[in-house]
């Protein structure tokens, strides 16, 4: 029970620069419930090392003989196997709200801030990892990269436009959760970090009543996410 938790976590050519959502979220939940992780390095090229979880995607939480992959899982895992911790989504009723919020997030804001950001992670990748990215990203869109880059402004008018629930949420309220953060936070900031990560795009006005949300959250869990590397200066 002591030995340290494990974090197959996706990693740029520069082994500190971490970008996936589904790993931040993770990574947050991890703090929040102050337990300690050794997050390592892991590139898509990779699939080996993470097989034993019987699935190729990170994030991978390895904890004493348990494999467990996909971020809502291990959440879910997080929260029962360690109840002596602080709740990560607060309640049982908040946990199934919170399973709205991770399906909105992935099925609406994460392919609509990718539509803005994905051309900027190539750069960021090594050989092993590049042309993979390329080809299974331009698929999964069904459009090129290049075409992703010409229609960007568009893209971004079309991110902020999806951000309107979350925008008229924050100006009564400063998180999600309400006034402390808890995992339906993480789940959606994590698609800012990986955003803050890879592009130097900025997706948010000053004004927009989302951008405070995001700052409070880049210092939450004692400035984890704020302290990450970018991939770009
Ligand atoms: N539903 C999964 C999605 C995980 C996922 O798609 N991870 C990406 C990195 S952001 C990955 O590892 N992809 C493997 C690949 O593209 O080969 C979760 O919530 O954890």
């Amino acid at each position: 029970m002591n030995q340290p938790l494990k974090l197959f976590d996706v990693a740029g050519a520069d082994p500190e620069v971490r970008f996936s959502p589904y790993c931040w979220r993770i990574r947050l939940a991890l703090a929040h419930k102050g337990l300690l992780v050794e997050a390592i390095p892991w590139r898509f090229s990779e699939k080996g090392v993470i097989a034993p979880s019987g699935q190729g995607a990170a994030p991978v939480l390895v904890d004493g003989d348990k494999w467990i992959s996909d971020s809502w899982v291990i959440a879910e895992y997080l929260e029962t196997a360690y109840l002596d911790r602080p709740s990560i989504f607060g309640s049982r009723e908040a946990q199934g709200l919170a399973r709205f919020i991770n399906q909105w997030t992935d099925a609406v804001l994460t392919p609509a801030v990718a539509r803005v950001v994905l051309p900027d992670v190539p750069d960021l990748l090594g050989e092993a990892d590049h042309d993979y990215f390329v080809v299974t990203r331009e698929a999964a869109f069904g459009v090129s990269f290049a075409a992703l880059i010409e229609r960007r402004e568009e893209a971004l008018a079309a991110f902020r436009q999806a951000l309107q629930p979350l925008r008229s949420l924050l100006v009564r309220q400063p998180f999600l959760a309400g006034e402390a953060p808890n995992y339906a936070d993480y789940i959606v900031f994590s698609v800012f970090q990986f955003a803050r990560i890879v592009s130097a795009v900025e997706l948010l006005e000053d004004d927009d009543p989302v951008a405070g949300w995001r700052a409070r959250l880049l210092e939450a869990c004692n400035g984890l996410a704020g302290a990450a590397r970018r991939g770009h200066s």
